[in-house]
């Protein structure tokens, strides 16, 4: 018997109990010592057999690292038809998360008992994958085709109780999962209950499957997952169990070998892998419990409300009190969404915004604070003289962290007597929902302070990346060059629709011009004068035709007119029909004739440059590993996830190729288009920026 599953007995019931830490995934020991177990307990005569994991949860899926490798016997929908097609009275009794292949192992189990916070799923298309050891066959003739195809599509985690009002469990009992479930077992025993194989249940009904798989499609933008599981469950709709389980293993297998699942395993493990840093090895952070927060605009009252929420207390300093009450309405705004969302209830609201939150116009009042991170308008001068304050006011050992999104961190961190406690921590707005967080680390910054942003980080649910001192860091120094590479193309043919049309069906939510209108023109306006203003590299092709829609007023979505325009009040678009002439103008001007763009060009162009610049970012040690710029674009700026990342996805089209389109475009124009040395080194060395990932 395999250690991974201990054997025991207890009376007439047979124990299974998994110890597989830290999940239980169901690799191959814990397979073979499920066929061993069940085998043994049959020929010891048990009357029962309880299968339940030891630790924090049932069986939580699948072993993910085994993907990809060359399968192993016994594979996992042959343990649970073995399971299923026992003479003993099979028992699971869940608790943590079963999920995937662990769900699939209790729905091949005859009884299913669960603790309440016990949770369970199909969360395989979220892995690119689908359940493929019977998840699609056997849960939708527990529950029906239309609620199996919304779980299973979805991927979402279903709670205890929700589980069993559907029917995928048969009891919920506190205690451990051992004690309820030797319980349930002897209940059974005593009841003389039989087997209870779910595969000889009924075909479910059936619904309008092209239909389903037409909308799951059509929301999963361009993710194949989705939708090929719906033809999973489909095939328990219409096939008799066997081959509907064949149909199941074929479509996994489809799935199995697309660059979609390597894309979504990677961004699995790297979301886990960035914030794991060899050199915070055993650095112990500081403690933050209360931290300030100057400058309560979007930024500072996002930033103050995701700490809010996450059990700090907040001191909200600005210039007036007046500002001040402002501040706190926006907080209050942003936690009202999480009250209507039922995150919090109405007490806890009321803590957050009248006791957890306090309001300052005095910088003494940050004197006891752990840690600061100021969101204050983004001009040096500014920051230089907030750093001062903080410098004079704050207690020895606070964190002193500014928000910045491009300032140079070194020369705010060198205005203070104690620069090893300064840090840039880059929020993406809104900052209590975008998850990106931006670790900039100085080079005078502490470890323990770099360890501190990174504890903060995960107090605050982010996936922090840490990121060296330069114009935008990681996330938009690269946006700058694949947002430029864009305008390019306007200016070379391409309309803005159609390239925003391209890049949505890429995978993005939205193209580039949609996301400016978003985020307003102004921004991009100002980065282009700011640009001007430092003097610009004569080579360098500056682009003149959104000055001008900006000179009218139009910034996108905030005035109503942008690259699109806006029905009041609704977010739909429709092209601007001044925009072209803006565009044909600056042509005109530029002696530029414009020329057609295919829709594989522009994506190529578009992520040719973002790879190139990444690989800069890379190369120069502003990301640590190829990954941390994947979680970046990820995280923040709403990269597909089922392509893994921008190097993810260029491992798997081919450096070589990636770097051969980047040496022709560079016969046009070959200051924007030089190869990164990073990218020229692997291509010549034959290596991939994954195998750079592995070295970490
Ligand atoms: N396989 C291998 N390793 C896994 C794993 C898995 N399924 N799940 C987690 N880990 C590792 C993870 O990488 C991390 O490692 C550690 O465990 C703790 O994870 C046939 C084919 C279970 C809710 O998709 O959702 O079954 O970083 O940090 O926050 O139909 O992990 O410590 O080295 O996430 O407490 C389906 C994926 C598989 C579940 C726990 N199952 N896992 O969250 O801890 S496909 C899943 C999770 C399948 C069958 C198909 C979460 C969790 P390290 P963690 P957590």
């Amino acid at each position: 018997m395999s250690e991974a599953i201990q054997y025991e007995r207890a009376g007439d019931i047979a124990v299974l109990a998994a110890n597989n830490p830290p999940v239980n995934a169901l690799g191959q020991a814990v397979r073979q010592g499920l066929v061993d177990g069940i085998a043994r307990a049959e020929k010891e005569g048990a009357k029962a057999v309880l299968i339940y994991g030891e630790g924090a949860t049932y069986f939580a899926g699948a072993d993910i690292k085994e993907f990809g490798k060359t399968p192993q016997e016994p594979w996992l929908p042959d343990v649970c038809a073995r399971l299923e097609a026992s003479p003993l009275i099979v028992v699971s009794s869940i608790h943590g998360t079963a999920l995937g292949g662990g769900l699939e192992v209790a729905l091949g189990s005859h009884y299913r008992i669960a603790t309440p916070k016990a949770r369970m799923g199909l969360p395989e298309v979220l892995i690119g994958v689908m359940p493929g050891a019977g998840g699609t066959q056997r849960l939708p003739r527990l529950i029906g085709v239309e609620k199996s195809i919304e779980v299973i599509t979805s991927g979402r985690q279903i709670g205890a109780k929700e589980a069993l009002e559907l029917g995928i469990i048969d009891r919920i009992a506190e205690g451990t999962p051992r004690e309820i479930g030797l319980a349930y077992a002897q209940e059974l025993i005593d009841q003389d209950a039989k087997p209870r194989p779910v595969s000889e249940m009924p075909n479910p009904d059936g619904v309008d499957f092209d239909a389903a798989y037409d909308a799951v499609l059509k929301k999963s933008r361009g993710q194949l997952s989705p939708a090929t599981a719906v033809r999973g469950v489909q095939a328990a709709a219409e096939l008799p169990f066997d081959q509907g389980m064949k149909r199941e293993r074929e479509l996994f297998f489809e799935l199995m070998n697309t660059d979609q699942r390597q894309g979504l395993i990677h961004a699995f493990f790297s979301e886990r892998a960035v914030g794991k840093l060899p050199e915070l090895k055993g650095v112990e952070p500081r403690d933050v419990g209360d931290i300030g927060v100057i400058g309560g605009g979007t930024m500072g009252a996002g930033i103050a409300t995701a700490a809010l929420l996450n059990g700090l207390t907040v001191t909200m300093l600005e210039m007036s009190q007046e500002a001040a009450e402002a501040a706190k309405g926006r907080i209050a705004g942003n936690l009202q969404g999480a009250l209507k969302r039922g995150k919090i209830n109405q007490d806890q609201f009321t803590h957050l915004t009248e006791a957890a939150l306090t309001l300052a116009t005095d910088y003494g009042a940050l004197s006891n604070v752990d840690l600061v991170i100021e969101a204050v308008f983004e001009d040096m001068e500014v920051k230089k003289q907030v750093f001062t304050k903080l410098d004079a006011v704050c207690k020895p050992g606070a964190v002193l962290a500014t928000n910045t999104s491009y300032l140079n961190v070194n020369e705010i961190a060198a205005i203070t007597k104690r620069p090893q406690d300064v840090i840039g921590l880059h929020f993406f707005s809104p900052a209590h929902v975008m998850k990106l967080l931006e670790i900039v680390v100085a080079d005078k910054t502490a470890p323990d302070v770099v360890a501190t942003g990174f504890a903060l980080g995960k107090t605050l649910k982010k996936v922090s990346v840490r990121a060296g001192v330069c114009d935008g860091f990681i996330g938009n120094r690269i946006l700058a060059t694949y947002r430029t590479a864009a305008d390019h193309m306007i200016l070379d043919g391409a309309s803005p629709y159609q390239i925003d049309d391209a890049l949505e069906a890429f995978g993005f939510a939205m193209g580039p011009y949609a996301v400016s209108d978003l985020a307003g023109l102004d921004i991009g306006w100002a980065v282009r004068k700011r640009k001007r203003a430092e003097g610009m590299d004569p080579r360098a092709r500056d682009t003149n035709y959104a000055d001008r829609l900006c000179e009218a007023g139009h910034f996108g979505q905030k005035t109503g007119k942008g690259y699109y325009i806006y029905e009041k009040g609704s977010r739909t678009r429709t092209p601007n029909p001044d925009v072209p002439e803006l565009i044909a103008a600056e042509r005109a001007e530029k002696d530029i004739t414009p020329r057609a763009f295919t829709d594989d060009e522009i994506v190529r162009r578009y992520m040719a440059a973002m790879v190139n610049e990444a690989a800069k970012v890379v190369g120069e040690g502003i990301a640590r590993r190829p990954l941390d710029v994947d979680m970046t674009l990820l995280f923040g700026y709403g990269f597909p996830r089922y392509h893994g990342g921008p190097l993810k996805w260029a491992d798997l089209q081919g450096l070589p190729d990636l770097l051969g389109d980047i040496k022709r475009y560079a016969e046009e124009d070959d200051y924007f288009w030089q190869p990164a040395p990073l990218l020229e080194q692997l291509v010549a060395e034959g290596r991939t920026f994954e195998d750079l990932n592995k070295k970490g």
